[in-house]
């Protein structure tokens, strides 16, 4: 029975993965840190498959612990400070985690590796942001990194750590550069799920409006679960690679709040979304969108799940979550 080690159990990804990994018949660990973690229970609850062990990113030698526990085949390092704009409150901290949490995730791969590099695959959550400032469309795994935020340097730096010990030390170390990627299982501060929310809550008369930033942004958005199918592929080759794992189209928020709205019958929906300074950023990022030509050569992976679909699927779920808790 192969052994996997996720960290990053208790986002969004973290959980798909298990079910994928379970379902492969793997034995799964994740990683959870704190002492009294409040998303402790949803993972026993969602995932009761799921062995969980204590450690955090920032502590070496809970790692070292973690690992020695877990006895693992291939890891998948899905933790990290991930909201954007948290990470310019943040900077130092996000630095810790995303940029620095990798580095000590390499180490005690390589230090529980040993002699016999061979022994673990290790997967690293890059992301789109990396790209930033636009420089080529569609962006591509050569394409230049330009990141706009603590966020997008902290991950660049994993990103090319991660290469370097795959070039230093021969390790099967794979970076999926993956753009956004969303579910109803997706955090309420990321923009997607902010509005599937508050389309639900509008709709059932709960709230009035949404407060959002810059809706004239871009991205690429795909369906949580085909992009983690991707991560599992990236650990089955002979060798680490870069990946990139996009669907290859973009869309606006404006789009976005287009589809979301009309799935409750609301075609005038601009009175109803106000703009706040809040939500801006210091730089954006204004247009990201993926070629996945080397995932789907290379992969044999596509996305099965459309923009229109993944909307409606979230403003769904989050129609019946807001219904039950209204008592509707
Ligand atoms: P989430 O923000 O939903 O989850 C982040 C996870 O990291 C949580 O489980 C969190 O645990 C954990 N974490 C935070 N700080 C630490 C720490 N100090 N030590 C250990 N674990 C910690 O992210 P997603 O699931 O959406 O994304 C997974 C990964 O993929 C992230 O690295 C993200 O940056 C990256 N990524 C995501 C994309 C997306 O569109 N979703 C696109 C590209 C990359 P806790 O519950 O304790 O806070
Ligand atoms: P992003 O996701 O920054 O792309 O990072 P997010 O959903 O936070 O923002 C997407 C775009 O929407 C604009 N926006 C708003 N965003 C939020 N969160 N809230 C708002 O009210 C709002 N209004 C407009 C933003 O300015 C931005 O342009 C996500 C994370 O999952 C990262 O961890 C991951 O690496 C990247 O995707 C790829």
């Amino acid at each position: 029975m192969p052994r996997a080690l996720i960290t990053g159990i208790t986002g969004q990804d973290g959980p798909y993965l298990a079910e994928l990994l379970l379902g492969k018949g793997y034995e799964v660990f994740g990683l959870i840190r704190g002492q009294n973690n409040p998303k402790r229970a949803m993972v026993e609850r969602e995932l009761p498959g799921v062995k969980l062990l204590t450690g955090d990113l920032t502590d070496l030698s809970s790692l070292i612990r973690a690992y020695s526990q877990a006895q693992p085949d291939e890891v998948y390092n899905l933790g990290a400070i991930s909201f954007v704009a948290y990470s310019w409150e943040n900077a130092r901290l996000t630095s810790d985690v995303t940029g620095m949490g990798v580095l000590n995730m390499l180490e005690a791969t390589r230090l529980y590796a040993g002699e016999d590099i061979g022994k673990v695959r290790f997967y690293q959550a890059s992301s789109s942001e990396m790209f930033g400032k636009v420089q080529q469309v569609p962006q591509r795994e050569s394409t230049l990194l330009w990141p706009r935020s603590p966020y997008g340097v902290a991950k660049v730096y994993g990103h090319y750590m991660t290469i370097n010990y795959r070039e230093s030390y021969g390790m099967h170390a794979s970076s999926g550069i993956l753009f956004n990627h969303e579910s109803p299982r997706r955090g309420p501060e990321f923009v997607t799920r902010k509005i599937s929310q508050a389309v639900a809550r509008i709709s059932l008369g709960l709230d009035e409006t949404v407060s959002l930033g810059n809706i004239d942004a871009k991205r690429d958005w795909g369906f949580a679960g085909d992009y983690v199918d991707a991560m599992w592929r990236m650990l089955q080759q002979d060798a680490g690679d870069d990946y990139v794992v996009a669907t290859g189209e973009t869309h606006s928020i404006r789009e976005f709040l287009d589809i979301a709205f009309r799935r409750v019958g609301i075609e005038a929906w601009e009175p109803l979304v106000l703009q706040d300074p809040r939500f801006f950023r210091p730089a954006e990022v204004d247009l990201l969108i993926g070629d996945p030509a080397k995932a789907h050569d290379k992969l044999d992976w596509k996305p099965t799940v459309s923009f229109a679909e993944l909307v409606e699927m979230m403003v769904d779920a989050d129609l019946a979550e807001q219904r039950a808790l209204a008592g509707k």
